[in-house]
């Protein structure tokens, strides 16, 4: 039996309990996590790259930034494309020089992850926790298998980030939360492949055949996705038809998508899950664990990042303070964020996906819509800020 005493219990390394731990240390608290898969699964898994302003900042003030600097690239705007008719929004220029940076979310968990470990600190790859017990007493404990070994956690709270699969949103009572859950008629086709990207910004496009974007990883990484079914098979999609697809989705006139060898394919479904209760007694939810959104508005991996500024606010106050009043403000203050996350990127879904056939009354608003993105710096203004990400000061009220 592993036997573990810490302050603060943290289940799943992912970019909410990475973050969480090394700001808990920041501040002189203890932290232990565990992680149900293996440490070369965790930091292969291929999924987000864009980074709002905030997720950029807390990462260099916890001093984890040094690679990210180097390697990440800022925009300062994105191209929004319709029926093969392609816009500019300058970001910067309309929200006072905020930015985003695409760097993958695979390289921040590598970055957190080893600079955890250099430190001495504990973390268990392979330990799955199987439950969490005692949340509504002063000492909660998370119990675990590693290696068919178990272990327990005995702490002062529980930070259940262990995403939308996780044990931690199950073990929350039933009564204690509403859930919304939206799940989208397409799924996204997502490709990673060595080939200079063709776009100096992200491009986000409608056109007749359905959605697709073209974002990137670095000088020779380009990352882009196609709308499907949702029953769609990857064997129906070999590297040319995916590269031909991609290539009309997003053409515009003088203007050419290049291709390369793929390595990297999946298909992701599209839904928006959300409970609106992330603490019990003394556990708390986190990022992926409590809410999920499609990810045409690039939220996911921020708001997990922004719940664990809510939670380490209330954490620390209770222990400078022996105080519950922050962490008992924890899931309103969080909410706030992941409301206007979930609406911008809902909106963004409904504006860039085809949902009926073309021409007919959506379309129809679709296009409206962005004609007068087109015409109006206002409109353009709305969508530079919630792309950007609006900062916590925002939210203070
Ligand atoms: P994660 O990353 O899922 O981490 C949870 C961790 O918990 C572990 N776990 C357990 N550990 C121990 N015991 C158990 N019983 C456990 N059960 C689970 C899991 O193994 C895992 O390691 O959640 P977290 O930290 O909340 O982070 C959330 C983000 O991963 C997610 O929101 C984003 O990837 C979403 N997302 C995007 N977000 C953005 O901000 N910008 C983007 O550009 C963006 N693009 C995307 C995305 C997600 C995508 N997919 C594949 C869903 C693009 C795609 C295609
Ligand atoms: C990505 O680079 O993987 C990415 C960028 C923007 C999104 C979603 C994914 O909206």
């Amino acid at each position: 039996m592993i036997k573990i005493k810490t302050q603060v219990g943290i289940i799943g390394a992912g970019p909410a309990g990475l973050t969480l731990a090394h700001w808990l240390k920041k501040n002189g608290i203890s932290s232990v996590i565990i992680e149900l898969r293996s440490r070369e699964y965790v930091e292969g898994r291929v999924r987000a790259g864009l980074l709002e302003q905030n997720t950029v900042d807390i990462i260099n003030d916890m001093g984890l930034g040094e690679r990210m600097q180097k390697e990440g690239i800022t925009h300062d705007g994105v191209y929004l494309s319709f029926d093969q008719e392609r816009i500019h929004v300058p970001f910067a220029e309309l929200t006072g020089g905020r930015q985003i940076t695409i760097y993958g979310q695979q390289e921040v968990v590598k970055d957190l992850t080893d600079a955890w470990l250099e430190d001495g600190q504990q973390l268990y790859f392979e330990a799955g926790a199987t439950k969490i017990t005692n949340f509504d007493t002063d000492n909660p404990q998370i119990h675990f298998t590693q290696n068919g070994e178990e272990g327990i956690i005995s702490c002062d709270f529980v930070a259940a980030c262990d995403g939308f699969h996780g044990i931690g949103r199950k073990t929350m009572p039933k009564e204690s939360y509403q859930s919304y859950d939206i799940t989208y008629p397409f799924s996204w086709l997502g490709i990673l492949a060595n080939v200079a990207p063709s776009t100096d910004e992200l491009i986000y496009a409608y056109h007749e055949n359905g959605f697709a974007l073209h974002s990137l990883r670095s000088e020779t990484v380009s990352r882009l996705y196609l709308q499907v079914d949702n029953d769609e098979n990857m064997e129906n999609w070999p590297d040319e038809r995916i590269w031909e697809e991609l290539s009309v989705r997003l053409g515009t006139e003088g203007w050419n998508l290049k291709s390369g060898p793929i390595f990297d394919k999946s298909i992701t479904p599209m839904r928006s899950h959300m409970i609106d209760n992330l603490q019990y007694g003394r556990l708390f939810l986190a990022g992926d664990a409590g809410h999920i959104v499609p990810p045409t508005g690039g939220k996911g991996l921020n708001l997990a990042v922004a719940d664990i500024k809510h939670l380490v606010d209330g954490i620390v106050d209770f222990y400078k303070h022996n105080s519950f009043g922050q962490l008992d403000n924890y899931t309103k203050m969080a909410l706030r964020r992941i409301w206007r996350a979930q609406d911008f990127s809902n909106y963004m879904t409904q504006l860039f996906h085809k949902q009926e056939a073309h021409g007919s009354y959506s379309y129809k608003l679709q296009k409206a819509k962005f004609n007068y993105i087109k015409m109006s710096k206002a409109y353009k203004t709305t969508i530079a800020e919630n792309y950007v990400g609006l900062p916590f000061e925002t939210y203070d009220f």
